[in-house]
């Protein structure tokens, strides 16, 4: 209704102080300097890179800010349907390069750093990773936010601060795994702002007292409160104005401390409280399908990750309909402008504290609370290893949240009435589709609390969606119609992995398509254009000659870092991934010793002619998953044999490249010739990594798994290497395995001299892997005896394909010209379409 009235004071005298989005370098200088003299305390004779890289950081967040601001303040205006995306991690890797990349500014704050003195490349590498995530479902999240954001759709993130973020690995002289804290927050955080004005109490323990009055509302009161302060991160979108939020939750205390207990002389008492609520968001739970691990853990572990859970969503929770409220519609439109995404199902507990409130607070009949609920979340699944579906005690539940256990018994109760109306006598499928599952303690099945309490759900690839339809959540699809169970395809995003890790291949692309930058970073389907160039050599030649320089930079940064030599005329073949059974790096390993003790047993004549490659590692492994910690062992101890070998050290390097964070990934990625996803069939939901490794021409290797299926289809078949059993023949083949085993010796003589040579201690004490060779000898659970053939002739075919030069790079361009479908911002414009139908709302 045509100009607003401006809120407050003088709109002149407040315009004239706003500052905009610095353009120039000489406002970049400014900026800079002005930081490094009022924010940091130096100057230019006692500024080192770091305090640069803060100086540059806090220069660039002033812009985030301007952008920040004006898009929170046109939510506010336009009010739109907004989409909230919980998610217990969010690995977000360095900042500066990509929020210079998203507001455009790189290149001019590049050349304001340099006339200050310094390099750009040095202030970048100064900064420390965001860790706030195990693997896979955290960079996901991440990629999710800048693709919102670039995509301009209004979705805010809600995490967890931790105080310590995924632990710092480093390697034993021996070959195992350490852990060391990550005090990523020792410096200041400039892409932080602290809203110590955003805080919501958030209770636990007490007691809840249903009344009597028949409304089905219950008292909870009494316990511990704690309360949960707002920290924002700003999500700047590529190349637009919009930059959303990230909200991410510290707990703190309500109270200093027992005043009670201090002034009898008990200090420890008075604090004791104090430190239990600071405790909830200290430390990232480093666990990664792994919450077999939390079941073994102590009770009290178990306590604090439930606790964990229950703070981030009561506080995301009371923060959105805060939000909502604010806009004065009724509660019953809640469903209408605000879309909750469940990321797995950690932040389930976030569907029986909606219904608390609702009862409770707003006094809504169950019936419309549950309405309400049952259109407001969505739920991705993002495995189907039954280790990893998340079970919580029953009692465990009672004693943390006594009225969220009574509410998923009613949930429960009115959920098997109905299975029981449209299944009448099937006790089984009861048994099966209930809530709780018996057993002493009983526990509380999330997937199904978040399948039922969802509006739809989906998987993360396509075959990993017909897995949760066909499998875990079988049941479900029967009672409730399969048009809710959907599938969205995961997806990266191509501004960090491909123009910021790739810089140069970025360039290449942008001149060869004549297309401007800022255009095909945001419809990756433009990639296609590059298949007219596969048979133009001097294309081809500046592809090859790029990857060459990234292998280069790779061996620089494994020399200064680890003070080893790489040599880099040589085929890189790359594992990069959490450290899992079913992700199969033994397969790995133990394709690398029988490449070695072929190479050994040949000619030098014979060997001269085979490929030269070099092998790297790197992953994490669960704190406590000793399988995963004793395969690592292997690697190292097996690189230190090879590389030490003068035989065949020209023909066979392999490394283990420790600490795996994001930051590292943008080294190797780039460089890789070949990339290892080689999961059992059925257990990779999607992976992500083989998305980032083929959008920068890296060729892939890999079984019918998860996204490598849709990858393949993409690039066609004979761009890809496929090898071992299909998802189907799985189960029959662990059957044979626990019925009818077949001595490996006669099933698979190649995988038993293997074995064989690291038992006689090739590698060192032969008795330390004993444990991780059994698993393969007794069970096989993985499939490593039925899949070790097909995955050596798949090995040969790369080494054969390698050797033709030219036709490899073909292979190389036509894969990146095919991966338009794996870009971030299609898969969440599904989302966005067909599950929270939002709509894009750019800032006017
Ligand atoms: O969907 C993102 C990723 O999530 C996981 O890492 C997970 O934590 N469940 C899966 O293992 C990956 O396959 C998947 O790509």
């Amino acid at each position: 209704t045509g100009k607003e009235k401006w809120p407050k004071g003088e709109e002149e005298v407040w315009k004239a102080g706003m500052r905009g989005v610095d353009k120039d370098v000489s406002d970049i200088t400014k900026s800079f300097v002005n930081h490094a003299q009022t924010s940091l305390a130096r100057q230019a004779y006692n500024l080192d890179d770091f305090g640069a890289y803060e100086a540059a950081a806090l220069a660039a967040r002033d812009d985030l800010l301007v952008n920040w601001n004006e898009t929170q303040l046109n939510y506010t205006r336009k009010n739109p349907k907004r989409a909230y995306y919980l998610s217990l991690e969010f690995l977000m890797g360095r900042t500066l390069d990509n929020a210079l990349l998203n507001l455009g500014l790189k290149g001019e704050f590049e050349e304001g750093v340099k006339k200050l003195g310094f390099n750009m490349e040095d202030l970048l590498e100064k900064e420390r990773d965001a860790a706030l995530g195990n693997g896979g479902l955290g960079r996901l999240a991440a990629c999710y936010l800048d693709s919102s954001a670039s995509q301009e759709i209004p979705v805010w993130g809600y995490g967890l601060r931790y105080q310590y973020g995924i632990f710092q690995q480093l390697i034993s002289p021996e070959g195992n795994q350490l852990e060391a804290p990550d005090p990523w927050l020792e410096h200041q955080n400039p892409w932080e702002l602290p809203r110590l004005d955003v805080t919501y109490e958030v209770r636990f323990y007490g007691h809840a007292e249903r009344s009597s009055d028949g409304s089905g509302r219950a008292n909870w009161s009494g316990g511990q409160e704690v309360m949960a302060v707002a920290y924002d991160v700003m999500i700047p979108g590529y190349n637009t104005k919009t930059t959303n939020n990230l909200r991410l939750w510290q707990s703190k205390p309500k109270r200093g401390f027992d005043l009670n207990s201090f002034n009898a002389g008990n200090y420890e008492a008075a604090v004791e409280s104090s430190n239990s609520a600071a405790a909830i968001t200290s430390v990232l739970y480093p666990n990664d399908h792994t919450s077999t691990d939390l079941a073994n853990e102590a009770t009290v572990g178990k306590e604090l990750r439930l606790k964990q859970q229950y703070f981030w969503t009561a506080a995301s929770l009371a923060d959105i309909l805060r939000r909502f409220k604010n806009t004065g519609k009724p509660i019953t439109d809640f469903p209408d402008y605000a879309a909750i995404q469940l990321n797995d199902t950690h932040p389930t507990l976030a569907i029986p504290e909606l219904m608390r409130i609702l009862i409770d607070e707003e006094e809504l009949s169950w019936n419309q609370a549950w309405q309400i609920v049952t259109n407001t979340f969505f739920y991705t699944n993002h495995t189907v290893l039954p280790e990893a579906l998340e079970k919580w005690a029953v009692p465990l539940v009672e004693h943390v949240l006594p009225r969220h256990l009574q509410i998923i018994y009613d949930i429960n109760m009115y959920f098997l009435q109905a299975v029981e109306k449209k299944f009448p006598g099937d006790r089984d499928r009861l048994a099966r589709m209930s809530l709780i599952e018996e057993g002493y303690p009983k526990q509380v099945r999330m997937a199904h609390l978040a399948c039922i309490g969802s509006r739809k759900v989906n998987g993360v690839a396509e075959l990993h969606s017909e897995l949760v339809r066909t499998t875990i959540l079988k049941d479900f699809v029967e009672f409730e119609g399969v048009s809710k169970f959907g599938n969205v395809t995961n997806g990266v995003t191509p501004r960090r992995w491909l123009d910021q890790c790739n810089h140069e291949l970025s360039d290449l692309i942008t001149k060869t398509l004549k297309i401007e930058k800022k255009v095909w970073l945001k419809d990756l389907a433009k990639l296609e254009g590059l298949l007219a160039f596969t048979e133009d050599k001097n294309f081809r030649e500046q592809w090859a000659a790029i990857k060459q320089r990234n292998k280069e930079r790779l061996a620089r940064h494994v020399q200064t870092t680890l003070g080893l030599t790489v040599r880099t005329d040589a085929m890189f073949d790359v594992q990069i991934k959490r450290l899992h059974e079913y992700k199969r790096q033994t397969l790995n390993i133990l394709g690398v010793i029988h490449r070695y003790l072929t190479l050994k047993s040949m000619t030098p004549a014979e060997r001269s002619k085979c490929n030269r490659k070099v092998v790297f590692f790197a992953g994490k492994a669960a704190p406590a998953y000793y399988i995963a910690k004793l395969t690592i062992r292997l690697i190292v101890n097996v690189a230190r044999v090879i590389n030490a070998d003068a035989d065949t050290k020209d023909f066979l390097q392999l490394y283990f490249l420790p600490d795996y964070s994001v930051s590292l990934a943008e080294v190797l990625i780039p460089a890789s010739d070949i990339s290892q996803h080689i999961s059992t069939a059925g257990t990779e939901a999607s992976g992500t990594s083989n998305m980032k490794f083929c959008l920068n021409g890296g060729l892939l290797l890999g079984t019918v798994d998860g996204a490598n299926i849709e990858i393949a289809e993409e690039v066609g078949e004979n761009n890809v290497f496929f090898f071992g059993h299909l998802t189907p023949a799985v189960e029959d083949l662990r059957y044979q395995h626990a019925y009818h085993p077949v001595p490996i010796e006669q099933k698979c003589p190649a995988l038993a001299k293997v074995l064989n040579e690291v038992s006689a201690g090739m590698f060192g004490d032969g008795g330390v892997y004993e444990p991780l060779l059994n698993t393969i000898r007794q069970g096989d659970y993985y499939l490593l005896t039925d899949d070790f053939d097909s995955y050596i002739a798949a090995l040969a075919m790369v080494d054969d394909a390698y050797l033709d030069r030219d036709e490899w790079i073909k292979k190389s361009i036509r894969t990146t010209a095919k991966m338009g479908k794996f870009s971030s911002d299609r898969a969440i414009l599904e989302y966005a379409e067909s599950y929270w139908n939002l709509e894009q709302t750019p800032v006017s």
